[in-house]
């Protein structure tokens, strides 16, 4: 056992982002998984580039990038008949600089590029992350990958490019998952991209040092990479979609409203994360990333300066560790992570770091000058379900009383506006105790039980809302009234083998929970021969998802496989929406509450707690009640 392994293997600081579910469980079955060692753990400045010569005679595909040339492999995709087709890939696509030495938790700068051939036949390193004890992955990991089947066409395809989830802290696009084979034959460019996770890619002091969001900044560089490249490998930069599912979800949904993105994303695919998450942003990264210094200097750390150097020296080891401690802690008590993208206040500097999330969730969402973007957004029909089981596996009724009554672990802290969003939007301090909003959502649980629905059943759908769909539906709701481009609302409920099998112990047809969706659109190694149920479900996925990509619709007419009506788009998003039920054996259009029994319930206390006053930059009464 290395000391690394001591270091992770005795805290089991990552159990509480695995009982939520916000990570993707990785399965690395099979033989093809990418072996990357743990990378430098201390600083080094930034590699030089190192001529590749002299260069044998590439064998693969050859693509010239702005930064020089790239061999890929050709493979073909698993699938029979026209699903079969062949296909250039290239792994571990440098899109920065490594952000390495001076320029950790610097925003990425471009790549120097190199000489000679560059070999793109095997992924890039991991970006750090803790797994199973061990620390994995390096600091050096801005790379993407890129499938294609068009190079040398003159006819551009659109492009995908997806963004992995992992509660921010965790995860790869590696050959074992996200592979492209079911969206490429429907004719589009895939692109999966790493960014920094952890504390390299969230940690924050809103300084010029350790200014935050380096992940937001590595994805908008990445999809300024895209714009810049994607036609040599037969991608129309003009027609570019971001998807993510999970915290996955939650970035491609910030940057589909940062300005910097305008005309580099054309539309969107959110699964199970949204920017709205409690767990998708907080402003309480400062006193985070003072915690985080004070761990390593083993002293309390409140002078900047001293806690940006301890940040800068530790190594990753550290820094992870520290943050896993900070992470579990913030648990414990409420439904937040606080190593996540963080509002950016700090006075710009000329040619100082640049600011990416200058305003708050909301104003974002509601700022006339954003462009409209068509979106696809949805969640799975039982997404934290597990979570429930964790709390109580044998769904004891005095366990479902205790979790009521211990309810502040379980609410939604940005139900009030914390102090920045409060200052952005003009509005008054707050004078409410948070105790009344507990009381509040208590006696909301309670009165939500029924004769068919007892309290663990409400609970399940309670867990469901706090976590995910709550916040799905919000933002249906502020695009509705924004009225600019089309939503087109989802839920999955596919249970077939390539689902996760399920924790609880009922429940077992049509029940998808948190990732299950993911195995339908991007490959997984272990998924070599799905079965007929399976098969269908995903050939009608894919078809969904790269018409939304390749038409803004996912019907652009109907089809006796995949869908026999039409998929209409947005007309509102009140208590009943209409929405895409995803079942196992059909896919059907449903109309009624996507959240749940409670969303009434949910819309009062978000209206009357959160936007208590109309704020300033929107007309009056535009977001009341949402
Ligand atoms: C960090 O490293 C620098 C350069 O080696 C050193 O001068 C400084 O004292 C270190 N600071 C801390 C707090 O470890
Ligand atoms: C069916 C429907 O109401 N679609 C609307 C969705 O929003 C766009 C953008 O405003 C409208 O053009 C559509 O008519």
């Amino acid at each position: 056992m290395s000391a690394r392994s001591k270091v992770f293997g005795g805290l089991g600081v990552v159990v509480a982002l695995v009982a939520v579910g916000l990570i993707v469980y990785y399965t690395t079955r099979g033989t093809n998984c990418p072996s990357n060692g743990p990378g430098p753990a201390t600083a080094s400045p930034p590699p030089v580039p190192v001529p590749t010569s002299p260069a044998p005679t590439p064998e693969g595909p050859v693509v010239r990038v702005q930064q020089g040339l790239l061999e890929g492999v050709n493979k073909w995709t698993r699938g029979k008949g026209a699903n079969r087709v062949e296909y250039a890939a290239f792994w571990g696509v440098p899109f920065a600089q490594p952000p390495v030495g001076p320029l950790r938790f610097k925003a990425p700068r471009p790549h120097p590029g190199w000489t000679g051939v560059r070999s793109a036949k095997e992924a890039g390193s991991w970006c750090a992350q803790g797994q199973d004890g061990d620390l994995r992955g390096s600091e050096d990991c801005l790379f993407l990958n890129v499938f294609t089947t068009n190079l040398d066409k003159s006819e551009k395809q659109p492009v995908y490019v997806f963004v992995h989830g992992g509660g921010f802290q965790f995860g790869a696009p590696s050959v074992t998952r996200y592979g492209p084979d079911y969206l490429l034959p429907h004719g589009v460019v895939v692109v999966t991209v790493q960014y920094r996770l952890g504390a390299l890619g969230f940690l924050s002091l809103d300084t010029e040092e350790i200014p935050g969001n380096c992940a937001l900044k590595d994805n908008v560089a990445a999809l300024q990479w895209i714009h810049n490249n994607i036609a040599a490998f037969g991608g129309d930069p003009n027609r570019v979609t971001i998807g993510g599912q999970s915290a996955g979800g939650a970035m491609a949904g910030w940057l589909t409203r940062l300005p910097e993105m305008k005309g580099r994303i054309h539309g969107a695919t959110l699964m199970s994360g949204t920017p709205y998450h409690n767990w998708a942003y907080t402003e309480t990264h400062i006193p985070t990333a003072l915690q985080v210094a004070s761990n390593i200097a083993h002293k309390t750390v409140t002078d900047f300066n001293e806690a940006e150097q301890y940040l800068m020296n530790a190594t990753i080891e550290e820094l992870h560790v520290n943050a896993m401690l900070a992470i579990n802690s913030a648990m414990q008590s409420q439904p937040e992570v606080p190593v996540v993208p963080t509002p950016e206040r700090r006075k710009p500097v000329p040619g100082g770091e640049p600011l990416l999330v200058t305003k708050d969730k909301e104003s974002y969402f509601l700022d006339p000058e954003m462009p409209a973007i068509p979106m696809l957004i949805g969640n799975t029909n039982a997404e934290w379900l597990p979570y429930y089981y964790q709390n109580n596996p044998r769904s004891e009724a005095t366990i479902d009383e205790e979790l009521v009554e211990n309810i502040a672990r379980h609410v939604p802290k940005d139900l009030l506006p914390n102090q920045d969003t409060r200052k952005i939007l003009g509005l008054p301090e707050s004078t409410v105790d948070y105790n009344t909003i507990l009381e509040e959502v208590k006696k909301g649980v309670r009165d939500h039980v029924t004769a068919s629905c007892d309290l663990g059943c409400t609970l399940k759908t309670y867990f469901d809302n706090i976590w995910q769909t709550t916040d799905t539906h919000r933002l249906a709701m502020f695009r509705a009234k924004e009225n600019k481009a089309d939503t087109y609302l989802f839920k999955f409920s596919v249970r077939t083998d390539v689902n996760q099998p399920l924790a609880g112990p009922s429940d077992t047809k049509d029940v998808a929970t948190h990732t299950d969706d993911l195995g339908y659109y991007l490959t997984r190694l272990i998924d070599l021969d799905p079965k007929p149920d399976a098969d269908l479900a995903l050939q009608r996925v894919a078809a969904l998802w790269t018409n939304f990509i390749k038409y803004g619709k996912p019907v652009p007419q109907t089809d006796p496989v995949v869908l026999t009506t039409d998929w209409p788009p947005n007309t509102s998003f009140e208590n009943e929406v209409t929405f895409l039920e995803m079942k196992t054996d059909a896919f059907f259009l449903r109309k009624e509450s996507f959240s749940g029994p409670m969303i009434q319930f949910w819309r009062d206390l978000y209206h009357k707690y959160r936007m208590t006053t109309p704020a300033p930059v929107r007309a009056p009464g535009r977001v009341r009640g949402l």
